[in-house]
């Protein structure tokens, strides 16, 4: 018989290969040693922290699943959701920057793109001396991104790019911008392009003010007439398949960053209760603290073994993306709530920065927005239990 380990409950460590093993500890070394020290300035300056791109490249944590020739560390799913569960036991927001760069800018140029384009851009996203960004939330087109403005019209051998992106990660300082537009050229398919820093009538303003993800740069994208060439044009995918096939890998990662988070909240809550006395005993040896701390290793434990299923059927290529939306949408929302009740099991010193928990919390409510709403990944869970669509 084993023993329980609050820590590891299902034994998850066993599951793993001795790949998988080491690229997890590369990642908690990585983000122990160099996120820990910082975030919490970091996320009090709302800090434009771009430096950790070339950082993380040489820990080996961008690209995971791109194959070596590109620099990437030709990894399977399950490793790369390991690394989003230690950099996000950290903060989302270091966790945003790496899944974006990852999953929304190197796979589409790896599974969309042009022999060139992979040469061009893929080594230096690896490496983080290029930072990525991808636009295609719009200011009136959030969770229906079919609705979005942006249009790229022919013009002789170029395209002209003209809208406006909102809410986009890394937007400010990167130097690679894959956007989605409406091409007249496709009859109003949805079709991407790979645009550049400096383009003429490209401008990405910083969103400031945020109470949540303030370790993350989040801008705008501005595009007024901006011509690229038609080599920057992704050949391979055409419809709104192209940013959903990106959304499938950066949502299954959040799953697993979720966790990490939540592991957090989970081992603080449990830490400060053995050390806080009231009444005379600590806290931990009350029912009701041990009732919470039941809940969320229970959580935890579930949602750990249901991405790693999820992602034991990526690397076969037989998932659904439904069962993605399960697990972004269970795995966050339960992170959330764990995050919440670590915040109140800490009493007042819950709420200072010092404790960590509440910087969770308020992060985690915007991971439980992007890459789809909570309650949009119902709804494609609904859709797919009944065959009505009800967005
Ligand atoms: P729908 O009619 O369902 O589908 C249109 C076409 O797309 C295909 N498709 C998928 N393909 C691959 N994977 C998926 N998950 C797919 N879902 C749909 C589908 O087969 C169809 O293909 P075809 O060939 O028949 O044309 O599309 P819809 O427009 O009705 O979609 C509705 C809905 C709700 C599913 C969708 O719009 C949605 O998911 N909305 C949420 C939007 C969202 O997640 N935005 C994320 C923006 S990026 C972001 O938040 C980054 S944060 C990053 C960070 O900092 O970490
Ligand atoms: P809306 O779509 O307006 O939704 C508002 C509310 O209405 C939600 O509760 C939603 O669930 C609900 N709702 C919407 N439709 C329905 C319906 N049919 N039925 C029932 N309820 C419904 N986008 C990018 O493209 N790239 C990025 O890098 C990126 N990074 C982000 C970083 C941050 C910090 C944030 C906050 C967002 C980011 N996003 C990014 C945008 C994000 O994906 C969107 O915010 C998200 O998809 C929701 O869209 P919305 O904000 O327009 O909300």
């Amino acid at each position: 018989m084993a023993q329980f380990d609050w820590a590891d409950p299902f034994n998850l460590d066993t599951q793993l290969s001795d790949e998988e093993r080491m690229i997890r500890e590369a990642a908690h070394g990585f983000a122990q040693g160099v996120l820990q020290p910082r975030v919490i300035e970091d996320f009090a300056s709302e800090a434009d922290a771009k430096e950790l791109f070339p950082q993380m490249g040489a820990a080996g944590l961008l690209g995971v699943t791109i194959p070596e020739e590109f620099g990437g560390a030709g990894a399977g799913y399950v490793a790369y959701g390991l690394v989003a569960r230690e950099i996000e036991r950290v903060d989302s927001g270091y966790r945003s920057m790496a899944s974006v760069q990852s999953s929304l800018v190197m796979y589409p140029i790896h599974a969309y793109g042009s022999d060139e384009q992979r040469a061009q851009y893929l080594p230096g996203l690896a490496s983080g001396e290029l930072i990525g960004c991808f636009g295609l939330t719009e200011p009136d087109a959030g969770s229906d991104p079919a609705g979005m403005r942006t249009v790229a019209r022919k013009d002789g051998d170029d395209y002209v790019l003209s809208g406006s992106k909102t809410w986009i990660s890394n937007a400010p300082f990167a130097d690679v911008f894959v956007v989605w537009a409406k091409s007249e050229e496709h009859g109003g398919k949805i079709r991407g392009f790979v645009l550049e820093k400096g383009m003429a009538g490209l401008d990405a303003p910083k969103i400031k003010g945020k109470l949540s993800l303030r370790a993350s740069t989040t801008g705008m994208i501005m595009m007024d007439e901006v011509r690229v060439p038609a080599s920057a044009l992704l050949p391979d995918v055409e419809g709104m398949k192209g940013p959903f096939g990106c959304l499938n890998r950066a949502r299954y990662g959040i799953s697993w960053g979720a966790m990490g988070a939540a592991e957090f909240c989970y081992a603080a809550a449990r830490n400060y209760g053995l050390e806080r006395k009231q009444f005379g005993r600590p806290l931990a040896a009350t029912q009701l603290f041990q009732k919470k701390l039941a809940d969320m290793v229970s959580e935890i434990a579930l949602g750990l073994q249901a991405s790693l299923r999820v992602g034991r059927l990526m690397e076969n290529d037989a998932f659904a993306p439904e069962m993605i939306s399960l697990v972004k949408r269970n795995n966050v929302g339960k992170a959330l709530d764990i995050a919440r009740a670590a915040r109140d099991m800490h009493g007042g010193n819950g709420i200072s920065e010092e404790y960590q928990v509440l910087r969770h919390a308020l992060n985690l409510e915007t991971v439980n927005t992007y890459e789809g709403t909570h309650d949009i990944h119902a709804l494609i869970l609904g859709r797919a239990i009944t065959g009505i669509a009800a967005f």
